[in-house]
């Protein structure tokens, strides 16, 4: 609990055995339940995750927007807070974000990664692609936004209801933003400090770009 609201925290794993370990590892005693979504992992994510006293459930759709939108079903919080199971977003921020939720009044804050506090956590392809991403999506929806890709958020649980979220892969992470944003949420961004990956890297990076980028024209011109 922190601010008398129940936090709920949702982890989406592919073969992050490793960095589940060490995410729930850090986690402050603030947060009430853990969810930690096996997308058809072949390692020993979920018996990792079981033993550190986190709820499992299994996705068997591939990707990370399937795998948030399962473990979203499963999340019974008044808030819940997001993060990938490779050690790169900080759990222990997760008492001061939502401080910031509720003192700023908003629904929904995404942490932002920019200015990187460790720039060797980020290479510059991924970083250039970061930019172009964010770019394209104010100049596309004309709203300020600094990290459309973060994947950590903190949010009011009741909003999901009314957010129209699609995609089963990673375009989910800008298009649950830009629901908020378009549905008239109060959205904000915080700054967090951003490390190095546990684990293998699991993003295609020209293939997931490329993904992302052609989500937001189809998104913009209403073909969602
Ligand atoms: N790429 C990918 N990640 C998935 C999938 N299902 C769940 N995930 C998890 O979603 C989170 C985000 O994926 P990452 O591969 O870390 O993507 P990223 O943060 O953009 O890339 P990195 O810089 O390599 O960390 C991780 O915890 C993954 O394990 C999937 O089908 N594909
Ligand atoms: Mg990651």
């Amino acid at each position: 609990m922190r601010q008398n609201l129940k936090l709920s925290l949702v982890i989406p794993c592919y073969n992050e055995e490793d960095g589940v370990r060490e995410v729930i590892g850090r986690c402050p005693r603030e947060i009430d339940e853990i969810v930690v979504v096996d997308n058809n992992c072949t390692d020993r994510t979920a018996e990792v995750a079981r033993a550190l006293g986190a709820v499992v459930v299994s996705e068997r759709r591939p990707g990370y927007g399937a795998a948030y939108k399962a473990g979203f079903k499963a999340a019974a919080g008044d808030i819940v807070v997001t993060l990938d199971g490779d050690g790169t977003y900080p759990p222990e921020a997760i008492p001061e974000l939502v401080d910031t939720l509720v003192a700023r009044h908003l629904d929904f804050l995404s942490a932002c990664r920019f200015p990187l506090s460790d720039p060797k956590a980020m290479g510059l392809t991924n970083r250039f692609g970061n930019w172009v991403l964010t770019v394209a999506a104010m100049l596309l929806f004309f709203k300020p936004i600094r990290d459309s890709q973060s994947g950590m958020w903190v949010f009011k649980r009741p909003i999901l209801e009314r957010l129209r979220v699609t995609s089963d892969g990673m375009p989910f992470s800008q298009e649950i933003k830009l629901e908020a944003i378009l549905k008239g949420f109060r959205f904000g961004e915080a700054h967090i400090h951003y490390g190095a990956r546990i684990g293998e890297v699991k993003l295609q990076k020209w293939r997931d770009g490329w993904l992302n980028l052609s989500f937001l024209f189809r998104k913009r011109l209403g073909l969602l």
